[in-house]
Order: C-alpha cells, then structure tokens, then sequence
C-alpha cells in the first residue's frame, strides 16, 4: 500500500492550488457562503426565475463554459506525477545540469496518451501510445514529448496535416473512432511508402500495450547534447520498462473496449495507488558529431531507428511515477507539452519533423488554452520564478512588480539582466549551414524499406503472425480494392510471403508497384534509389522482439480467483499472500457480489461478480481448490460464465491454475481438450504448483501456443 506521501519541489508548488470542500461551507466564486443550492430566485414559488438570482447565474455560466478544445490529436490521456533520478553522469556528453549530477531527483509529469482517438475513446484502440515527460528543472522545464514507437508516419512537418486527417474519423460522417481501419488512412499511407517502416511498428502488439507501464518511450528524432566545451552528440533517447514491454492480444483489446474501455487509465492509477510505481530505464544512443554520416541512412530521417547493434543504449537514470493528480482537468488535461522546452545542454537537430514540431506546439495550446499565459498554470509552472518582461494577456496570474516592463531600461536598474553563459544562460549550438532555399527532400531519406524489413525479420514468429492478422484486419475494413491492393503492393517490399497472405485474405492480387514515390515531386531523379533490391544493413536486431523482453515478474499483474462457497480456505489465503508477495495483485471473483463462505467457516468478499467483469480484465486465473465450489461454479446460472472467463483466458494464451477438486470445470473447458505440453497450464497433479503458476504468470503469455489452443 502507498507507504509514503511523495514530496518535491514541484509538488510543494502545487500544494498551494490544491483546495479540499472538507469541513467548508458553499460557497460563490467571490467566497459568499450559499444558503439554498436547491431552488432558484422566483417571482412566487411558482413563478419565473428572476434575472436577480446571482447565485443560479453564475453557476450555470460557469457550466456553460466548462468545457475546452480537446487536443486535436493525442486527445485522450492519463497523467502521472513523479521523478527523474540521475544514476550515472551524462557530464562528458552534456552541461543539462539535471544529467550531470549523480543521485539528483528531478520532478516530472508525464502524460500517456493514444493519438487518434478522442477524449472519451477507448485505451485499447490500436494506435501509437504518447509518452510526454516534463522534467521540472533547475534551469526551467524541458519537455520530452516521446511516443512509444521510435519512428514516425512522415519525413516532413508539412505531411502532418494530411496524416492527421486520413487517420481521424472521415470527415462525412465522423466513422470510425479511434481507428485507422478505415479507407482515407489506408489510401493515404499507401500512397506514403516512407510510412512503411511505421506501419510494420504500428501493425505489431506494440500498437496494443498490456499498461503503459509496460512500454517503451522513445525521443523518435536525433537530438543534440552539448557538453561544457561546446562538444556536440546527436543523441537518441529511450526508456525501458522495468516490467518489460508486454502486449495484449487484438482479439482481447476488442473486448476490453467493452468491458472497461479505461484499462490503462485505471491500471496507472491503481498501480500507483498501491504503491507499485511503474518505472522506466532513461537510455540514450550517443553519436559523436563527426560520425553523423557514418550510417546507411540519415540520422536526422525520424523514419529510421538507429539498430542497438550500432550504437547500444547506455542506461544513464530511472523514471518512477509515485503519485496521482489530485484533479483530472487541472493537471492531466491543462498540461502544455512542447518540443521547444529545452534546457541548456540539450539542441534541436535539422529533422525537419523536430523543426516543424517546434512551431505547432506552442501555437496548438494558444487556441486549447485560451492565450499566451498558459505556462501560469499550475502544471506548467517551471519551479523557478519567470523573470522577463511579457505582460498581460488573458488571465494573466502573475503581479509583476514596478513600472518597467522593457528592456533595455535604467529605471529598473536594467533588470532582468541577460544571463550569461557561465551563469546558465541559453544559447544555441552554432551549426554552419549553407545551401541554397528549396523545397525538397534529401537524397539520404530515399530508402523508405531496409528498416521496414528490419523490424519484419526481427519479430518472432508469433509476433509476426499478430502484425499480418493486424493487416488482414485493418485491410479488410478498406471497402475500396485499388486501395488494399495498392498496400499489398507495398508490403511486397517489405516481405512476399507477407504480402501474398494478406493479398490472399483481402481479396486482391500481389502486383508489382511502380515508382514514382509519391512523397517526391514527380520530375526528382530519386527514384532509382528506391530500389526493392536494397537489404537491410543490419539482418536482425533483437531489440526489436517482444519476445527478448523482461520476463521475470509478476509485479503488479492482477490475477482473477474464482472461487464459491466451500472453496478451501487455507489454499486460496496462501496463494493469495504469495502472489502479493511477489507484488501482484489478487482479486476475487464469485457467483455474485454476496460473501462467500469457505471450508473453514470464514467468509471472502468478492470485489466483482462473475456479471460484472471479464477474463480480459486479468493476466491469470486461479481456479480455486474445493469440490463444493467447483459444484457452485457449475450449476446453470453460472456455468457458462465461468468457461466463458476460463475459455478466453486461455484463447488469449494466458496462465490459468486449476485447484484440487476442479477437474469438471477443467474438463468441461476448452483446456480439457489440449493434448499438447503446455507450460502456463498449472493443476492439481503439478509438483510445486505454486512456483509453476507464478514462473508462468512472469512469461506474460504462451504465444508460441496460441495455434495450438486455438485449434
Ligand atoms: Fe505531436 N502534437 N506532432 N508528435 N505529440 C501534439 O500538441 C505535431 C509527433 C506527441 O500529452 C499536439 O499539445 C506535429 C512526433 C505527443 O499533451 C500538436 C508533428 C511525436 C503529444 C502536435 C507531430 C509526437 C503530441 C496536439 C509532426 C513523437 C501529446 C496537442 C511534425 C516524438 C502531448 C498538443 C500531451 C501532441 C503536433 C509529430 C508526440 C498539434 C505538427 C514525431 C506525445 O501540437
């Protein structure tokens, strides 16, 4: 349980803001205290409402107005509190004072999110996770604002519109939501091949995470670090999960739309809430300037990873989230994230995706926040007080003092003074650059497949059997052929035997795509340079397989016991405290919300009714020991309902434990029916059923078996 109240400076900062009704008295916004919040002012009690009545005015008023723009992507979100601490220097590489002193905690707020879909969607679409970080510095906030998919749809900032637009619902009838299995984004992206790379990440289990605890984050673009000599690195940024990077199955994610649409929004807050904070390796990839065209492709392409073979990711710090918002809207939703919050020691690169980032940020929170003191929110406060001279605005919160309000000036004893550098003040990295004013796209962005197959060669098998039903799903919505079969056409590049499969289940034929690419303009003489010949400069990165992930903890799965009256009370207590041990969480199921009884007399409350959840709510089922539960559990009312959660748990490929006295329920299962060893099928008949269950349970899932427990 949360055994301590996290405190930072930031923390302390928004203590001021935070208020509590309790022990208070209504009152109005101007702090009158309201005697009648039940009835109106009225010419007569049954009179019309007087224009009079103060008190009804402003509360509607404020409920007119309550509501503001949603992002126009990233829409939905859920937000955490936390902290970076620095575990190794980063001092050789930059001056950023928050990566150069050992131990040092920074205070963060991070912000997951899902791209297209809007405000009330789902958690489950599939899509690319957002994973902003604003890191509350000493030198004012810099601003991570990272996906959980290292590479991105386009090249240019100036593609982003049209990207935008194909994926969101289509603009006729708003259908669908939150999805990309639509025609105008499969028109789009085959129409994109520098999306090819994107859409193998898009169409893996990536797209689907298990929590956003168990995600990786990525910078996406090559950045720059500048160290005390002016020494600069290009540098990519990661964050690996300590629990590893898991994935739910499609078929699961569509159900658990259904049955808790907030899966990962209450998986973060109650994580929190018990005091397992999610938490994250911080890594960069470190090149060194003079090697920036050492690589077969272009570093500053945001279409293209650069291989953990090539440049290995140094683990440098930890990100541990440890504390809820105290309100959704304030902080969550009134945050104001920017690419362009930098700290000294940190540098843009020329990715013309970053430049173009660099603008709309700002200019996007203008319109969503209502003017240009945003950064006075309390989220967005940086904890150092702002000293310059910008003035007014909406809802200006600041009082600042004195009659000087410009710069250069006497009166004010020419304060704030300009910082110099020695003193933190910010200045760009010098970077000579010359060419002529065009508009056009590199040479060294041509390669739109090598990385492609890269990722594709990579994947396990079952991971690539997921990324091809992925298409085939997503495909099968597009209702206009030219459309799939222009894809196809695509994925040929990528891997034949891909493209036949998904050609084949989709109704169209393989056909050879001829260039023009149609991201360049028609007369570029690239076009040889995109050539399907081209391999992948590296055949295999294992970095890229789910299945090479952390596997050794059961911390803050939840595990489903379904249990009824006469379960065996000494088995179920003792699981329980072993798994909780382990950091899992255990949450009864029963018949109904009723206690239950068990052998010894002691009661059991469930927290959910066999009614009110789903298998897909929980990584493992234990099924309890107990002949007469086992009765319970089989009689008509619920016996559907409990081989419906036993069947799907095991569909999905997950570990189920089936006590003593449980052999009609495991026989009645589909799990009767395996004939195949399978490892996260634990029963009464194993030797060191406990370990076995929990060694299972840290695996995630049986993939490699899904063929067999399907069939
Ligand atoms: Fe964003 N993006 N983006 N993006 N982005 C926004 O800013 C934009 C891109 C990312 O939790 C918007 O405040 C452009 C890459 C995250 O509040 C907007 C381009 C990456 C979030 C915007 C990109 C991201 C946003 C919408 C292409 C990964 C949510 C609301 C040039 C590195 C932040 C807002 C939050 C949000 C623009 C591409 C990550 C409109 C123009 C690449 C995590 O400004």
């Amino acid at each position: 349980m949360k055994d301590q109240k996290p405190s930072n400076e930031k923390l302390d900062q928004l203590e001021s803001h935070i208020t509590s009704n309790e022990d208070s008295k209504l009152t109005t916004n101007q702090g009158l205290k309201i005697n009648n919040n039940q009835d109106s002012l009225k010419a007569g009690d049954r009179g019309p409402t007087l224009l009079e009545d103060f008190i009804f005015r402003e509360k509607i008023t404020h409920f007119d107005h309550e509501r503001i723009p949603e992002r126009v992507v990233h829409a939905r979100g859920s937000g955490a509190h936390g902290v970076f601490t620095l575990n190794k220097s980063l001092e050789k590489y930059t001056k950023a004072k928050f990566l150069t002193e050992v131990g040092k905690e920074t205070p963060v707020f991070v912000r997951f999110s899902t791209v297209a879909g809007n405000r009330g969607s789902t958690d489950l679409a599939r899509d690319v996770r957002g994973f902003a970080i604003k890191f509350y510095t000493e030198e004012g906030n810099y601003d991570l604002v990272a996906n959980n998919i290292p590479v991105f749809f386009i090249q240019d900032a100036i593609k982003f519109p049209d990207l935008v637009h194909a994926v969101k619902p289509e603009p006729h009838n708003e259908i669908p939501q939150a999805a990309s299995a639509h025609d105008t984004f499969w028109d789009f992206i085959s129409l994109m091949p520098e999306s090819t790379h994107m859409i193998m990440w898009l169409m893996s289990d990536r797209a689907i995470p298990r929590s956003f605890s168990r995600m990786e984050g990525f910078g996406v673009h090559s950045f720059k670090f500048i160290n005390d000599e002016g020494k600069v690195h290009f540098v990519k940024f990661h964050f690996k999960p300590k629990l590893g990077v898991h994935s739910v199955a499609w078929d699961e994610a569509q159900r658990i739309s259904g049955v808790d649409p907030d899966f990962h929004k209450r998986d973060l807050w109650e994580s929190i809430e018990n005091g397992d904070f999610p938490e994250w390796d911080f890594g960069v990839q470190l090149i060194p300037e003079e090697d920036e065209d050492k690589f077969d492709f272009d570093i500053l392409d945001p279409t293209k990873i650069i291989p953990e073979e090539e440049v290995p990711v140094e683990i440098f710090g930890t990100l541990t989230l440890n504390k809820n918002p105290e309100n959704f809207f304030s902080e969550t939703e009134q945050v104001a994230f920017h690419p362009g919050h930098i700290v000294p020691g940190i540098d843009f690169s020329n990715d013309p995706l970053l430049q173009g980032r660099l603008f709309s940020y700002t200019d996007t929170q203008l319109i969503r926040l209502g003017g240009p003191n945003f950064h006075e929110i309390p989220i967005n406060r940086s904890i150092k007080t702002v000293h310059n001279n910008q003035r007014d605005g909406y809802m200006r919160q600041q009082i600042a003092k004195g009659k000087v309000s410009y710069e250069p000036n006497s009166i004010g004893g020419g304060c704030p003074f300009q910082a110099m550098m020695s003193e933190g003040g910010f200045t760009s990295h010098q970077e000579t650059i010359s060419g002529p004013k065009i508009r056009q796209r590199s040479e060294s962005f041509v390669d739109h497949y090598s990385q492609a197959k890269l990722f594709y060669n990579s994947q396990s098998a079952p991971e690539k059997i997921h990324l091809q039903n992925a298409l085939i799903f997503e495909l099968s919505k597009v209702t206009i052929p030219a459309i799939r079969e222009r894809m196809v056409g695509q994925l040929n590049f990528v891997d034949k035997v891909l493209a036949q499969k998904v050609a084949e289940k989709t109704g169209v034929e393989v056909t050879e795509l001829e260039f023009p690419n149609q991201s360049l303009p028609a007369d570029s003489n690239h076009i040889d340079l995109q050539s399907e010949e081209r391999e992948a400069h590296t055949k295999i990165s294992d970095a890229l397989s789910m299945e090479n992930t952390v596997k050794d903890t059961i911390k803050s799965r939840k595990i489903g016991f379904i249990l009824a009256n006469g379960a065996d009370a000494g088995s179920v207590n003792d699981l329980k405290a072993k798994l909780e041990d382990e950091g899992a969480t255990v949450e009864i199921i029963a018949p109904s919300l009723a206690p239950i009884t068990t052998n010894d007399g002691s009661a059991l409350t469930p927290k959910h009714s066999l009614t009110s959840t789903a298998s897909v709510c929980f990584d493992a089922l234990f099924i309890s020991t107990g002949e007469d539960s086992t009765k319970e559990l089989l009689a008509p009312d619920n016996k559907h309902k409990v081989l419906q959660f036993i069947n799907e748990a095991y569909k999905h490929c997950k570990t189920i434990y089936f006590g003593e006295g449980t052999e009609p329920l495991y026989m009645n299962s589909n799990v009767g029916l395996k004939s195949h060893i399978d490892p996260a099928i634990v029963s009464w008949e194993d030797e060191n059923p406990e370990s076995k269950f929990i060694d299972a349970i840290a695996q995630h899932r049986v993939w490699h078996l899904e063929q067999e427990r399907n069939n």
